[in-house]
């Protein structure tokens, strides 16, 4: 079963809004499978956002991620990573969708929220560097005839 990689960020830790973006998750009818709070090294931070590592925005980025204790998720479920990216919404929280995360949390850029993986293989490598196996807990929803046909 496809998995993803979320966190919710400094800000959204800050500002209340885990349980909200949990609860959209578990509404959803996507599966917890990995969950805890964390203060984020520079190094774990840096290596998350190696791709962005040439853009003007990298060190503030790095620096904001570190600044206040993040919640690192993954979700488990058919087609969540793409599901996922739709559910939290457009990078710029003032081009997000109202009713995906950032469009209904969100004002800049630079404090949207939460993070969700790309892609599938972005998913599988996220998840492999914030989590270890034993870390993560694979379960079957007794939901699950009432969510998958
Ligand atoms: P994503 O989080 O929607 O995948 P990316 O383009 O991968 O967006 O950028 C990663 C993160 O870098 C964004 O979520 C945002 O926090 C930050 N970021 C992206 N573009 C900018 C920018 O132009 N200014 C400041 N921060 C930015
Ligand atoms: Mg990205």
């Amino acid at each position: 079963m496809e998995r993803t990689f979320i966190m919710i960020k400094p800000d959204g830790v800050q500002r209340g809004l885990v349980g909200e973006v949990i609860g959209r998750f578990e509404a959803k009818g996507f599966t917890l499978v990995g969950l805890k709070l964390m203060s984020v090294s520079k190094e774990l931070a840096e290596e998350h956002y190696d791709v962005h590592k040439e853009r003007p925005f990298f060190g503030s980025l790095v620096e904001f991620i570190c600044s206040s204790p993040v919640v690192a998720m993954v979700w488990e479920g058919e087609g969540v990573v793409a599901s996922a990216r739709k559910l939290i919404g457009a990078t710029n929280p003032l081009s997000a969708e109202p009713g995906t995360i950032r469009g209904d949390f969100g004002v800049s850029v630079g404090r949207n929220l939460i993070h969700g993986s790309d892609a599938i293989e972005t998913a599988q490598n996220e998840i492999s560097l914030w989590f270890s196996e034993k870390e993560l807990s694979g379960w079957e929803p007794t939901l699950t005839p009432w969510l998958y046909e």
